[in-house]
């Protein structure tokens, strides 16, 4: 009998919504119904991934053109589906990702001002059909997050960006969720960790009802 394809959830949001902090409990929901889970993130995944994550958030290249940072978030996607995500989903795994292509519409897009028509050129390139089945998009006010991932590190080379930035990023972001309303579901991030929670357990386990 073939193996049934394992899902793709990937998790989004604008700087300081809550990712990580709740990335252990959605990998937790889903192995508690069953499902063999493989966490990863972008950019990164993979060792090259990862490489190409410190030349795109450290601050060795502060005057990286636009479009060099859009291929090199698309280099360490090609990197990251073929010798990870692809041969996970084959083999029945669910792989929860921690931003993905949603985020290059977000920042290199909404952000930076690159036409979505490039965008979506090198979607198909790089990944052909595949696209997430299911995105959480925490959402919250751009002061909020930042002022929540302000307690925390020193900035990467995004976070060092103007609010305006973070403002387009999040239009960006409600924009898609506005064109796939049936994948993208938006969560308020806003509210204290238990009831952001309460909120991604009601979509995932709606989404384990019909589609898991
Ligand atoms: N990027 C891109 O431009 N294009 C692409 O295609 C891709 C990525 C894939 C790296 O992302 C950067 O890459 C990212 C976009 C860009 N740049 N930015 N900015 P990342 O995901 O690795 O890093 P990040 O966005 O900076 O994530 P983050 O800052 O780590 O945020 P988070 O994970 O969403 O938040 P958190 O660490 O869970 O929470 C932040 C703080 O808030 C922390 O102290 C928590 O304890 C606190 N917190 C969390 N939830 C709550 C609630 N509900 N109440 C109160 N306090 C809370």
């Amino acid at each position: 009998m073939k193996q049934q394809r394992g899902r793709f959830i990937t998790v989004e949001g604008g700087e300081g919504a809550g990712k990580s902090s709740n990335l252990a409990f959605i990998q937790s929901m889903l192995e508690a119904a069953g499902k063999p889970v493989l966490f990863t993130r972008e950019p990164g995944g993979t060792p090259l991934g990862e490489s190409i994550r410190e030349l795109l958030l450290g601050h060795q290249h502060t005057g990286m053109a636009e479009e060099t940072e859009l291929l090199l978030m698309f280099a360490a996607r090609a990197e990251h589906l073929q010798s990870k995500i692809v041969p996970a989903l084959e083999a029945g795994t669910w792989v929860l990702c921690d931003r993905f292509t949603d985020a290059s519409y977000a920042y290199q897009g909404a952000g930076r001002g690159i036409a979505r028509e490039r965008i979506a050129k090198l979607e198909d390139y790089v990944q052909g059909d595949l696209r997430p089945d299911l995105t959480l998009l925490l959402d919250l006010p751009v002061e909020t997050g930042l002022e929540r991932a302000g307690n925390r590190s020193a900035p990467d080379r995004f976070e060092k960006e103007a609010v305006g930035f973070f403002e387009r990023v999040r239009r960006g972001y409600l924009q898609i969720a506005a064109d796939e309303p049936e994948r993208v579901r938006i969560i308020d991030a806003s509210p204290a960790l238990e009831q952001v929670q309460q909120q991604i357990s009601t979509v995932l386990q709606d989404y384990l009802a019909t589609d898991g």
